[in-house]
């Protein structure tokens, strides 16, 4: 068992994200403006939901029933300390304390002992919970345990949390599935488990990312089984007169209680960021006061909000720190929260009252005028892709369409992303690029034309979509009689958080081979486990464009 006072003397450690200082570890003050009070509660915060994990996995080896509830809290919890989530210390605070009196009923009931960091009792104070966080050092036990099996842990601890974001979304919208809960209470359970090798704890993250693959495809059936199959759908980039208000993240059902509340209002609602793709929901697209999207990727916020006249809504990450000129007239929702923003909280059935929000848009100018409008193109999930599978198989064997690059993933602030944009404009007239999540921003204003009759570009979503994309590759290796590897099909993914790594898990656990992965590789991951990953599925950083298209039109 590791020893409990084993600080490290660093004021704190992340090294979670892609833009982790030097590509090392933010040990001072988080690049995304995480500071070291915050990150030690999230460190301690982690660790409660390590011992209810641990404690809920032997009550249900003991053949005991847990509460529904538990698997929704460990995801709420792990959500929260997801990057660009949550930067509100009193939050932390009483999560922590929420998370202690749930622990305790749990191990009570099991009867058992636990490792010390499953038995420990966090205090009630706010400073000396950030005090201990500090035991729960990301790095603490390395010199117990190794690098490479800290890598490893810490590789499954962040793809619990890309797990529990995608597990938050399908509860919030009502779709539960009781293995999955299960499952990820038992993970959490394992990263206590210092008898685990190097072998274990590669198989325990493929696992996890096979499990993960049936907590998106609830995600799926939850979108669309609420808001119906997505379509394509034009959307308007340009303003339109009048007050309005933005929405940012990924909470669809957010979106939907906004449209509602607004309906008749005056007020005109924007998709910004990853909420883009909530325009091809017939559920959502209905609404004709739904007039178009706001701006690009998270990272350019604090510039695109600056002094904005209209009020804003961030549902989930990214979140950044927001400038005085616009933290009076931004809001938060669900596990997103920012210490001087306004929280709009759900009651027990899930209903948000967003009248805060319309009340600040209709206090503010809005857009003085309309913008001649322009459009782009997204509604291209599973069921609208593979509506044209026909089509899409016939022009393959003609030669029409010569290949596929899935180019998905995150955005973010470091340069080296332009390789994406540089990636996209080079692909051949013959080929049709898939998106997925905000990595799109880089390009997706471009026309690409068309190839076959199609739009060469075809957004599958949001990274809450990855599950369309896996799925329209599954249909085309069906179709083909072939293997995902054997598609003329290259994936050319960006991360920066780490939903990211919960979708490359899930690809590695189906055997998806030949990923290029940038614009870094992450600095948790060590040589040698960077090395099983080259050498069971050539996955390569992203090199040079020209290189890269050669190796994948090869
Ligand atoms: Fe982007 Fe942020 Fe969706 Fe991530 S908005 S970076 S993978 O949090 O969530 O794609
Ligand atoms: Fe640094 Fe990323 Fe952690 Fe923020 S989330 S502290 S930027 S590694």
């Amino acid at each position: 068992m590791i020893e409990l006072n084993t600080t490290i003397s660093t004021d704190m450690f992340c090294y979670q994200c892609e833009q982790t200082v030097g590509g090392k570890g933010c040990t001072k003050m988080g690049v995304c403006g995480k500071n070291p009070e915050v990150a030690s509660l999230q460190d301690l915060l982690v660790n409660q939901a390590k011992g209810l994990g641990y404690y809920a996995t032997r009550l249900i080896e003991q053949g005991k029933e847990i509460d529904a509830t538990l698997g929704r809290f460990a995801y709420d919890i792990m959500f929260t300390t997801l990057t660009n989530v949550n930067f509100d210390k009193e939050t932390l605070h009483k999560l922590i304390i929420k998370a202690q009196t749930v622990k305790e009923a749990l191990r009570k009931e099991a009867g058992v002992t636990g490792p010390a960091e499953a038995e420990y009792d966090a205090p009630a104070s706010i400073e000396d919970q950030i005090r201990d966080g500090k035991k729960f050092h990301v790095l603490s036990g390395r010199d117990v345990l190794g690098e490479d099996i800290i890598s490893l842990r810490e590789l499954a601890i962040y793809g619990l949390k890309g797990y529990a974001a995608y597990g938050h979304h399908a509860a919030v919208l009502g779709y539960r599935d009781e293995a999955s809960d299960k499952a990820f209470l038992g993970f959490l359970a394992k990263t206590l488990d210092q008898s685990l090798t190097v072998g274990d704890w590669v198989n325990i993250n493929m696992d996890l990312g096979q499990k993960n693959l049936r907590v998106m495809e609830l995600l799926d059936a939850a979108n669309t089984g609420s808001y119906g199959n997505p379509v394509p759908t034009k959307v308007n980039i340009n303003r339109v007169k009048g007050p309005f208000i933005v929405v940012s993240g990924h909470d669809l059902r957010d979106l939907k209680m906004l449209l509602e509340q607004t309906d008749g209002k005056g007020v005109n609602i924007y998709t910004h960021g990853e909420m883009l793709p909530a325009h091809g929901y017939p559920e959502l697209k209905k609404y004709s006061h739904l007039v178009g999207n706001y701006g690009g990727a998270w990272q350019d916020q604090q510039k695109e909000f600056d002094n904005l006249p209209g009020a804003i809504l961030m549902t989930t990450n990214c979140i950044q720190i927001p400038r005085a000129s616009y933290e009076d007239r931004m809001f938060t929702s669900g596990v997103v929260q920012m210490p001087n923003c306004l929280h709009i909280l759900a009651d027990e059935t899930g209903h948000k009252d967003f009248t805060p929000v319309i009340e600040k848009a209709l206090s503010l100018a809005g857009f003085p005028e309309d913008e001649k409008p322009r459009e782009i193109l997204t509604g291209f999930g599973h069921n609208a892709t593979l509506s044209h599978a026909g089509e899409i198989v016939e022009a393959v064997k003609s030669g029409a369409i010569r290949h596929f690059f899935l180019i998905g993933g995150c955005d973010g602030a470091k340069s080296g992303r332009n390789y994406y944009t540089d990636f996209a404009t080079s692909t051949p007239q013959d080929t049709v690029i898939l998106t997925l999540a905000c990595g799109k921003y880089r390009f997706n204003k471009l026309d690409f034309g068309t190839v076959a009759g199609l739009p060469r570009l075809l957004d599958c979503g949001q990274c809450n979509d990855a599950y369309s994309a896996i799925k329209v590759a599954g249909a085309l290796a069906e179709a083909f009689n072939c293997g995902i590897n054997d598609l003329p099909l290259s994936m050319i993914l960006s991360w920066y958080e780490q939903k990211a790594v919960v979708i490359l898990l899930t690809l590695l656990s189906l055997g998806v081979k030949n990923i290029k992965l940038g614009p870094s590789l992450p600095a948790f991951l060590s040589p040698n486990v960077i090395n099983v990953l080259v050498d069971n599925f050539n996955i390569a950083p992203i090199s040079n464009v020209e290189a890269d298209m050669k190796e994948c039109l090869g």
